[in-house]
């Protein structure tokens, strides 16, 4: 229960800093930030970063990955006589992290103590249609089910699994419950891959919350469904503004996710180059240096980061302001995030060491071939007087197929987005590539499962429907839009 305990330890300090009637600055050194603000006093804390915790591998099988997952209700102290009800799997916010190597099999128990239905769904992997945790196959309270799939060759990369319930998706994320995926290349199942050993590795959970008057997960207002809820309660892997101890000159490996039901992160590192490696689904072909990087929900990347700076100094990973568009008319169409701070980097006093080399050469990602694909047409639509979000007119209705794909067919999605907001776009099942947005080419190939589709912008995508024939969901990952109705479904037979 250590990530229960620590969960409290992060809503202790908000507890602490709400109570506080003068607003302080825990970072003293750094005047220009601009620290966690909840409830209008800023939120003092700086723990030690910390690394979520592993699912521990029942198997005695070689190849086969096999653990339990229970999700559950927790209540935690934070007032005297009040207690704040969060969901939990296995104790902990974040769940354990999963860590896995492809070609493995995997079995996971899960046991759903929750007072609900719930699902768990593999999100960015590529498994069957049964076992990606549809809300059409919910697990009923009190009800166990076993999830049983293979993690394909070549899909080594950073994935997460969170509930997909019917209507119920946004709340039981918002309520704690989501975890990490980390597949590993199956030639260095040890280590990470090929170039990492050298490198720290650290995984980074970006994710907000809103806590209430009474320190209860707030519910989402009006405005939180049509913008999407975004917190005052920033966390770093379950944690207040942590800081993470680097020594000059080590280059540390970043994975980070956006596991925010709506927040925006355009991530940056003051005088420091953000050289990406990675996306949703693994390696990219080679290092692409980057002074921010933009990941909307749901979406991952991977970064090297040259910790250049002098001994004894401190930076901060910092979320830049970026206007998402609202369609509330009282924002004028704009909602730009404030500049925060999402965690410290600390260089110890120690004398720097030789900085290594990034490789030039990553992986190999070969570009689907579309020379034989089929277009198809996926409009976006916003509706603020109906509280609705379509995709091609329609809002979501699990009854209904909306699009139909041939087993062994590729397929290129033109996706345009009419409405005011920006929206990230997810495929369950079959990972694609970007091609062009609004007629320029993407400038790298990398397998994705999420992106973000601006305003008025038109992305086209390709994917291969190869395997796994069934019922697949696409939608807006701001899990508000896609519960007011931005969700539709592929069959692919
Ligand atoms: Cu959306």
């Amino acid at each position: 229960m250590s990530g229960l305990k620590f969960l409290g330890l992060v809503l202790l300090v908000f507890a602490f800093a709400a109570c506080s009637s003068t607003p302080t600055n825990a970072d003293s050194t750094d005047a220009g930030a601009t620290a966690n603000d909840v409830g209008g006093n800023d939120v003092v804390s700086s723990p030690a970063f910390p690394e979520p915790p592993l699912a521990v591998n029942a198997s005695k099988e070689p190849g086969t990955f096999e653990t339990q997952l229970t999700a559950e209700a927790a209540d935690v102290t934070l007032i005297p006589g009040k207690t704040t009800h969060v969901y939990v799997y296995n104790g902990s916010v974040p769940g354990p992290t999963l860590d896995l190597v492809e070609g493995q099999h995997v079995v996971i128990h899960f046991t759903n103590k929750l007072p609900e239905p719930t699902t768990i769904h593999w999100h960015g992997l590529h498994i069957p249609a049964a076992q990606d945790g549809h809300p059409s196959d919910p697990i009923a309270p009190g009800a166990s089910h076993d999830y049983v799939f293979d993690i394909p060759k070549g899909s080594a990369g950073l994935y997460w699994y969170h509930p997909h319930p019917e209507g119920k998706t946004a709340s039981q994320v918002s309520m704690g419950l989501a975890g990490m995926i980390r597949v590993h290349p199956v030639a260095d199942p040890h280590g990470h891959d090929l170039i990492s050993a050298e490198f720290p590795d650290h995984l980074v959970i970006l994710s907000d919350n809103k806590l209430d008057a009474q320190g209860q997960i707030a519910a989402d207002t009006q405005i939180d469904q049509i913008n999407g809820r975004e917190g005052d309660l920033l966390l770093v892997n379950g944690a207040v503004k942590p800081t993470l101890t680097v020594q000059a000159g080590q280059t540390q490996r970043l994975r980070i996710i956006n596991a925010s039901a709506a927040r925006y992160y355009l991530l940056a590192i003051p005088g420091h180059t953000l050289t990406q490696i990675g996306s949703d689904g693994g390696l990219l072909t080679a290092p692409v240096p980057q002074s921010q990087i933009l990941l909307s929900p749901a979406e991952r990347v991977e970064v090297l980061v040259a910790m250049s700076g002098s001994p004894g100094t401190t930076t901060t990973l910092q979320a830049l302001p970026y206007n998402r568009g609202a369609m509330d008319p009282n924002t004028m169409g704009t909602l730009t995030s404030a500049q925060l701070d999402l965690m410290n980097i600390q260089y110890t006093a120690d004398q720097p060491i030789a900085v290594t080399t990034i490789p030039t050469s990553l992986a190999v990602v070969k570009p689907i071939d579309v020379s034989k694909a089929t277009t198809r047409e996926i409009k976006l639509t916003e509706d603020m007087m109906n509280k609705g979000f379509f995709i091609n007119g329609k809002k979501y209705d699990g009854t209904r197929v909306d699009s139909s794909a041939a087993l062994g067919s590729t397929e290129i999605w033109s996706i345009t987005n009419k409405g005011d907001m920006d929206h990230p776009f997810h495929l369950h099942g079959f990972p694609f590539q970007i091609l062009d947005r609004n007629g320029t080419p993407e400038p790298f190939v990398a397998w994705k499962d999420t992106f973000n589709i601006r305003k008025n912008e038109i992305v086209r995508i390709a994917m291969q429907f190869n395997d796994f024939p069934g019922r697949w969901l696409y939608h807006c990952h701001i899990l508000e839009h896609e519960e007011l109705g931005m969700m539709g479904t592929l069959e692919v037979k």
